[in-house]
Order: C-alpha cells, then structure tokens, then sequence
C-alpha cells in the first residue's frame, strides 16, 4: 500500500484527528472483500451479548471486567497480513512505529447497529480508526459534563476516513456511535499505554450497556 502521507485536513478541538480519503476506493474493495473470510463473532460484556461483531487481533487483552465469556466469544488472534499494508500507513502517518500498534479490532455495524458511551480500556494509548462501506456519525462527550448536551463534539465519519483519539479527546472524553444508517466496518489499531500513563488517568470503561 504506497501513497502520500497526509495532513489532517483540519485539527479539531482536543486533539480529535479526522482525515478523509485515507485509503483508496480500490485498496477499500480489496479490505471489504478479505473480511468475507474473517472470524466475526458477536461482542460480548459480560452476559451482555452488543449487536455489532468484531474480530481481535493482536495483544491486548479484555480487562477483567469484561468476564471470560468476552475472552472466549473473541479471543485475540495474531495479526493477519490482510490489516498489515494499513498499519504501516497508519503508523508511518502517526509517526508511530508500525510495531507499536500491536493492537487491531475489525467491526461490523450491520445497519441500526449502535455502540454506546464508553472509553478504551485504559491499556490503551493512541486509537486510529479507519471506516470503510458505510458512513456513520461518532459523538464525543467530556466525563467532567456528560449531562450537558451542549459539550458534545460530533463528527461524520465518511467511508475510506480516518480518525485518530489521542490526549485529551482519549483520555478525558468517551464516545459514542449512534444506530449506523447503513452497513459498516472499522478497523481500529491501538497502541500500549505505559504504566505512568494508565496509573494517571481514570480508568473509567463502558457506562452504557444500550450497544
Ligand atoms: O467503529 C468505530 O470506529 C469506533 C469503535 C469504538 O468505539 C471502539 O472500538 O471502542
């Protein structure tokens, strides 16, 4: 997978990165066409079984929280060559090294299918998204206001897009992916938090089950 390296076309407010036309209409066909033959299985929290199905690749487990029924509804697997041109363009984007994102998760929203507010689990650092088929609205909204309606940040996220949460839009803010009008797919790759960065910051999950 050649190509430029991009800009982000705007900086958003919190460190939210949001690129359009990350990866190619062709290089998306080819994506599409490899997940036909993926794994997919339903995310689970504990009892709790999400309409949407994902695939897990890579370190990084659930945390405890999750209950061993996550682990086995969807257990880590290595990284496929499949995902591997993506994150080296994603991390040669970054400037990240492509080894440090050692986490990937593909998921499916069949349409109607939500993901409800929640932040990464906190061994995460950097999280880059990629959409591809369908387009979907991703909201944001700050722990220190989730009641008012009026801090929430949202952005359109248009099939081949990227997006990136880092700092503070990581770490002070959780997302959200309301009902998705039409079929679509993410891949997200993650990086490690180290130690220091985990134990200074909240650890706050998932507060919505409604996914
Ligand atoms: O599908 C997406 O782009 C968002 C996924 C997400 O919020 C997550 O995996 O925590």
């Amino acid at each position: 997978m050649q190509g430029a390296l991009f800009e982000p076309i705007a900086q958003l407010p919190h460190r939210l990165v949001y690129q359009p036309d990350f990866i190619s209409a062709a290089e998306e066909a080819a994506l599409l066409a490899g997940f036909a033959d993926l794994p997919f299985n339903q995310a689970r929290f504990q009892q709790y079984i999400a309409r949407r199905r994902v695939v897990r690749y890579g370190e990084g487990d659930y945390p405890a929280s999750y209950g061993q029924a996550a682990e086995i509804a969807n257990p880590s697997r290595p990284f496929p060559e499949l995902l591997m041109p993506l994150r080296r363009r994603v991390a040669a984007w970054r400037g990240i090294a492509e080894a440090d994102f050692v986490h990937a998760l593909v998921t499916e929203y069949q349409s109607g299918t939500p993901i409800g507010w929640h932040s990464d689990a906190p061994h995460f650092k950097v999280v880059v998204g990629i959409s591809l088929k369908g387009a979907a609205r991703m909201r944001f909204r700050p722990y220190s206001a989730q009641k008012l309606a009026g801090a929430i940040v949202e952005i359109e996220l248009a099939p081949r897009s990227a997006y990136v949460m880092q700092d503070e839009i990581r770490w002070d803010w959780q997302h959200q992916i309301p009902p998705t009008r039409e079929l679509r797919y993410s891949i997200t790759f993650r990086t490690l938090a180290d130690e220091g960065t985990r134990r200074g910051r909240r650890t706050p999950g998932r507060t919505s089950q409604r996914d």
